[in-house]
């Protein structure tokens, strides 16, 4: 290994003992951008890359709420500013039992990289907190948003830090988020948020974006490699906002998809999912996916036991990890390849283990890494951040063509870089190469900072 990545990789692990998202992402990316350190060993004397590891600022604050019973919990919240090189710190917001540190971090790493890729200025963000918005009221979502906004929109603003949604934060957490910040500030500020509803400053597409962007990604890597998505049996992970437009466009493009899932299992539905009727017990009644088969006693449900989840045991074409990180092991990875799958793309972050990600690279199965496929929301974003300076908005089509044309490029970019550096259809390394280059030369001609 290059002398300085080792160096960088000994002390980061040093300094962030426990934080294995954080070390995991950060070792996968330092990894495959060897070949470009190697050519730059200036970089070393400015250590660009212990400052392009390290937050720019991590910021944690107590979450005080009160339930409908009357009972007063305390939560964690979080936001890392971690880059702002080209643009505000720009990133989700995630509310799940399991948000810590290190998982934060890790978000907020690969959020610098996924940015770049999208050509749009926007540097990077993350935040949430461990609060579980499962099986909680409207009321109790709203108390819990407002005790966090109260905190938060003191690091935050347009130009500052522009949060948005990710796991368990949906348009109706944006929606009181934007309303106790507009209260507090007393200013209309459309573009702190993103995610926001149509009614008050959202833009089109931003709901269905990161879905539907991971399709256009895979139909340009597909299309690359003399395949298409018509008539391939597909499965989904995950039933949340990526899993579902997802679904929707991959089914628009002719693919069969076949099973999709929750944290709790999968449902197998060899006849198709029906997009609508999941939609209706997700998007609308925040159900559980074995509620599918109310409506089609014909599909299976198989409970989830254990870390490899069955949907990967199901035979499939091209597997579409939408959930969460770290949700597709190296067992599962041998399963998928056993049962003939070609392409993987990921619509969450970090979706697959290192060894999983590099069986498939070694068994030359196609891989969309999340940097790279998953950027079609935070572009999104970035467009309705754009609209919101313009006070002036975009129909359907014009922000669908603009998403369709951002994900081709973030494919091309990953393609190029891979080729320039003799690295064959390892779009992995393609994604990382591509947003290390653009983040170097900005970093270098902005000084010691
Ligand atoms: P949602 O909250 O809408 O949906 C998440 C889905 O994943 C749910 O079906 C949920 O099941 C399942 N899930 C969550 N955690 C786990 C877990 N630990 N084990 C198994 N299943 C789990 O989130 P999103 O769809 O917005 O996000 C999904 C992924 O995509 C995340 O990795 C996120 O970071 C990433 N992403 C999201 C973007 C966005 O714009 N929303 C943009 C880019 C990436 P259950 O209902 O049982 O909790
Ligand atoms: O992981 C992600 O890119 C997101 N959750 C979307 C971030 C955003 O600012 O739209």
């Amino acid at each position: 290994m290059n002398k300085y990545i080792e160096k960088v990789l000994n002390g980061v692990k040093e300094k962030n003992i426990n934080e294995t998202e954080y070390l995991q992402a950060v070792e996968e990316v330092l990894i495959s951008i060897e070949p470009v350190i190697a050519k730059h060993p200036e970089y070393e004397k400015i250590a660009l890359l212990e400052r392009m590891i390290e937050p720019e600022r991590m910021i944690t604050f107590r979450v005080p709420y009160v339930t409908d019973k009357g009972q007063t919990l305390v939560h964690r919240g979080y936001r890392v500013q971690f880059s702002s090189l080209i643009g505000p710190y720009k990133g989700g917001l995630r509310f799940h039992t399991s948000v810590n540190q290190s998982i934060i971090k890790f978000l907020g790493f690969e959020q610098i990289f996924k940015n770049a890729l999208t050509g749009l200025p926007i540097g990077g963000g993350k935040g949430g907190s461990d609060f579980d918005p499962k099986g909680k009221s409207d009321d109790e979502i709203m108390r819990f948003c407002q005790s966090f906004m109260t905190e938060l929109q003191r690091h935050i603003g347009q130009d500052i830090d522009v949060p948005a949604g990710d796991i368990g934060v949906g348009e109706r957490e944006i929606g009181y988020l934007f309303g106790q910040y507009k209260r507090i500030k007393d200013v209309y500020e459309g573009g702190v948020l993103t995610g926001k509803g149509l009614s008050y400053g959202g833009s089109l597409v931003r709901k269905e974006a990161t879905g539907f962007g991971l399709i256009y990604f895979m139909r340009e890597m597909l299309a690359n490699n003399n395949f298409s998505l018509e008539g391939k049996n597909v499965t989904i992970s995950g039933a949340g906002n990526v899993a579902i437009y997802a679904c929707q466009k991959a089914q628009e493009y002719g693919a069969n998809v076949i099973a999709m899932s929750d944290s709790n299992g999968c449902i197998y539905d060899k006849n198709g999912i029906d997009i609508k009727v999941v939609k209706q017990i997700k998007e609308i009644e925040r159900g559980r996916i074995s509620e599918y088969l109310k409506v089609y006693p014909h599909a299976e449900y198989i409970e989830c036991k254990g870390k490899d989840s069955p949907i990967w045991e199901i035979k499939t074409d091209i597997a579409l990890p939408c959930a969460t990180q770290n949700e597709l092991t190296l067992n599962s990875a041998k399963k998928l390849v056993e049962n003939g799958v070609f392409a993987v793309g990921e619509g969450a972050n970090m979706p697959c283990v290192k060894e999983a990600t590099e069986y498939f690279l070694d068994k030359n199965i196609l891989v969309a890494p999340a940097k790279a496929a998953n950027a079609g929301g935070v572009a999104i974003s970035a467009v309705e951040m754009s609209q919101n300076s313009m006070r002036y908005y975009l129909s359907f089509e014009d922000v669908d063509k603009k998403l369709n044309d951002i994900m081709v490029n973030i494919f091309t970019s990953c393609k190029y870089a891979a080729n320039e550096y003799g690295l064959g259809k390892n779009y992995v390394a393609g994604a990382n190469i591509a947003a290390f280059t653009k983040l170097a030369d900005a970093m270098t001609a902005q000084g010691i900072v």
